[in-house]
């Protein structure tokens, strides 16, 4: 098989990236280890900035987004009894969309397979070659065949576990940066009324918690726990115990219990791979840097990096030059940092450690307490949270 741009992974990045060069006719093959069926089931992200929402909206595939996802325009910060409104919008004149990480997933894949695009699932073994020279090449494994793509760039979309980074040739001296925190959160997925009209991060002696909704309803709710904790270990009248403890508050207000039907717990870390480009080898998203989720800045990441791949490309074939392609790393590399810096800020921010002394604690509750009570520092949050700049 012969492509211009060979994409691994069809998570939000590489699903983006190969609608985004069909719509400037170049064309893409997306090669996907798992099948269509679980990563359209697959829960994770649920908060869409505005330029994300603005870049799927221009690329013809926001129309569902637009209908179905929920514009939010504050957030509530939650500590000492009280709730604290942020107003995103009239700090900063924008807002977030809450619309499932899954539904965006479904999106582009009927785009892209409504466009006859090249989409391989449940393959097996990729493995890159020639990197360094102008003909890149994957071979992979696609039922019983063995199968090879000859391309002129490869595009390393395969999240943090993919086989693209480790890939990256050693002339280009990768560099890990990583921060490992030891808490993980605890996820619920809850059939319920929405508790809150907007996302609720409370900070609290026992823990972090997060109200949050995926529909009308379904309810997405998360607790910090320890990341070596097993789901097992929680009843759901523990988890509503917890819940009920991290939440409770002066003003009365009270969060909706229903039944729960999906638990999980994740780590979180905090990671970024340098170059994010070397020879014909391209890394976005997840593939090249992980935030914790504190900041709901992953997937807003991964579409802001696709979309410079993509202007990099347009250039390379719709103009004959490699501009673009070449400070690639570098330009997306200034807004993975201040997003990297957002999500460390607002976990320290809200969460417990067990080795916190009492000073650290009365430091990080002025630290909240500034916030909800400086018009600069509020702004300085919002504008990071809606990705402002
Ligand atoms: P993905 O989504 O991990 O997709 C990578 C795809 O590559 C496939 N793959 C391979 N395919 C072929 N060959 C191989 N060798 C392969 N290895 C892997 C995988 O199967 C997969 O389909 O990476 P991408 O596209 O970079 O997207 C990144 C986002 O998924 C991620 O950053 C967000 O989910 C992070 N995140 C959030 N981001 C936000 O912007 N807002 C949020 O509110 C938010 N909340 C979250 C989150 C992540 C969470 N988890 C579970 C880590 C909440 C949670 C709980
Ligand atoms: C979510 O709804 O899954 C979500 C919302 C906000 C975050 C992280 C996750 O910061």
């Amino acid at each position: 098989m012969r492509t211009q741009v060979a994409i691994i992974g069809a998570g939000p990045a590489g699903l983006l990236l190969s609608h985004l060069l069909h719509l400037q006719g170049i064309e893409s093959i997306v090669l996907e280890s798992r099948s269509r069926a679980e990563i359209e089931a697959t829960i994770r992200a649920g908060v869409l900035e505005q330029g994300t929402m603005d870049i799927l909206t221009e690329a013809g595939v926001g129309e569902r987004m637009r209908r179905e996802g929920a514009l939010h325009r504050g957030i509530e910060l939650a500590f000492g009894g009280g709730r604290h409104r942020i107003d995103l919008n009239e700090l900063t004149g924008k807002a977030i969309t809450v619309y499932p990480q899954h539904e965006v997933i479904k999106d582009l894949v009927a785009a892209r397979l409504a466009a006859q695009g090249q989409l391989l699932f449940e393959v097996g073994a990729v493995t890159l070659h020639g990197l360094d020279s102008e003909r890149p090449s994957l071979s992979f494994t696609h039922g019983d065949e063995i199968r090879r793509i000859e391309a002129d760039f490869v595009m390393g979309c395969d999240g943090f576990h993919g086989v693209a980074r480790p890939a990256m040739p050693e002339q280009a001296r990768r560099q890990d940066y990583q921060r490992n925190y030891p808490f993980g959160w605890f996820g619920i997925l809850v059939e319920s009324a929405p508790s809150s009209e907007e996302l609720i991060y409370a900070q609290h002696e026992r823990g972090f918690a997060l109200v949050s909704t995926r529909s009308p309803i379904v309810q997405r709710l998360y607790f910090q726990c320890d990341p070596s904790d097993h789901v097992s270990n929680w009843s759901d009248d523990r988890i509503w115990s917890e819940l009920h403890a991290r939440l409770e508050n002066h003003d009365g207000w009270r969060l909706k219990e229903g039944r729960i039907f999906q638990k999980n717990i994740i780590s979180m870390r905090s990671f970024v791979s340098t170059p994010m480009q070397a020879g014909r080898l391209f890394l976005a998203g997840d593939a090249a840097h992980i935030v914790p989720p504190t900041g709901a800045k992953g997937l807003n990441l991964a579409v802001s990096d696709v979309q410079l791949l993509a202007r990099g490309l347009e250039q390379f074939y719709h103009q004959g030059s490699e501009q673009r392609l070449q400070s690639y790393g570098a330009d997306a590399l200034k807004r993975v940092w201040r997003a990297e810096y957002f999500s460390w800020m607002m976990t320290r921010l809200l969460h417990t450690s067990a080795d916190a002394t009492a000073f650290e604690c009365e430091m990080q509750r002025a630290e909240l307490d500034n916030i909800v009570n400086s018009r600069a520092l509020a702004t300085a949050l919002a504008e990071n949270y809606v990705g402002a700049f």
